[in-house]
């Protein structure tokens, strides 16, 4: 997140995309209460008899919501250890007490920054979210047509069976990183090895692996001693992702600094994409939320080839762009509510 931005008006373009995630094979099986309108939608877009999803997904005792946050390892940021706005308590010395907090922020449907690029979360459900029809998963953050900070979701079966999120992670492709990632600047397995200040209050500096570096400076709107995670005890540590190329940029004028990161198609948290949920939407979701719904069907492997999953235990969110915006810091998704889109609804 960057901070200290005058804001826009807000707009969706008119040619925004409804995904809504699946039929009902009955009517009657809608639980959820629905405007005529939501409804009208969805009863349009079902043909007689279909039933679109199938398997997995939990009895009616299970919950829509993410059960809890397994892994929270956030890049550096402004946002890190800050306890202002982003509700630190200072207590986050150890990997539990991180856990924690990104659960309670993410329950009460608060922002978790997950600092600069590379810095990602981990959660789980307590069922398994099915492959239906069209979106499965919507994640919430607080985007805004200049502040689009996007995060990549990846997608984890749990083949072995053990509850822990150790098997195989897919990426799910967006407009910017599926099979033509390369033409869009996109870069796959690219890691950033962020490195712990030297002093009290000094910035944190960063290398890459395509011949980078520079520095994640403090500014004058987060004035914690460090940005570094206070729980992680190495100097030093390597996060690894897929990267976006960035879009931001200074449109300010007469030495005042304007910075705009404008959106990117689709497929990416924190991003006012095509695939953003209408703000409408009659949903129990939590309010000031924005939502953007994953089709685990866009899953890709490590060679950028559509894999078939039928259904997935974990989702991990990872920040995808290694850009600061002057003086408002380091360009970092947030993540503020996760919910199996399916059940939600209450198609299962
Ligand atoms: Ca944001
Ligand atoms: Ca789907
Ligand atoms: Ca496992």
């Amino acid at each position: 997140m960057v901070w200290g931005q005058r804001l826009k008006p807000l707009y969706v373009g008119s040619g925004t995309a409804v995904p809504f995630p699946t039929c009902f094979s009955t009517m009657a099986s809608m639980k959820r209460v629905f405007t005529a309108f939501a409804a009208a939608l969805v009863a349009a877009g079902c043909n007689s008899g279909e039933i679109i999803v199938s398997g997995g997904g939990g009895g009616a005792e299970t919950s829509a919501e993410f059960e809890s946050v397994i892994e929270f390892r956030p890049a550096p940021g402004q946002f890190i250890n800050d306890p202002y706005g982003s509700g630190y308590t200072g207590q986050e010395t150890t990997e539990a007490a991180a856990l924690a907090y990104a659960e309670r922020r993410l329950r009460s449907g608060m922002y978790v920054s997950l600092g600069g690029f590379g810095g990602y979360i981990v959660v789980g459900f307590d069922h398994r979210v099915a492959n239906g029809a069209g979106g499965d998963l919507l994640i919430g953050s607080n985007q805004t047509m200049t502040s689009n900070e996007p995060g990549i979701v990846w997608v984890m079966r749990d083949d072995n069976g053990n509850g822990l999120p150790d098997d195989v992670w897919y990426e799910l492709a967006g407009s910017d990183s599926g099979s033509d990632f390369a033409e869009h600047g996109t870069l796959r397995n690219y890691s950033v090895t962020y490195h712990r200040p030297t002093s009290a209050g000094g910035a944190v500096t960063w290398t890459d692996n395509a011949g980078g570096s520079g520095t994640l400076e403090r500014n004058k709107y987060h004035q914690q001693e460090s940005y570094f995670p206070a729980w992680i005890a190495d100097e030093s540590y390597t996060l690894v992702g897929t990267r976006l190329e960035a879009r931001n940029y200074d449109d300010g004028k007469d030495g005042e600094e304007y910075w705009i990161n404008p959106p990117y198609d689709w497929g990416y948290v924190d991003n006012m994409g095509s695939d953003m949920l209408p703000e409408d939407t009659s949903l129990p979701l939590p309010s000031g939320v924005r939502f953007v719904a994953f089709d685990i069907s866009n899953a890709i492997d490590a060679d950028g080839t559509r894999v078939n999953m039928d259904g997935i235990d974990f989702v991990k969110v990872q920040s995808a762009v290694n850009a600061v915006s002057g003086s408002i810091g380091e360009n970092s998704t947030e993540v503020m509510a996760v919910y199996d889109y399916h059940k939600l609804v209450g198609t299962y």
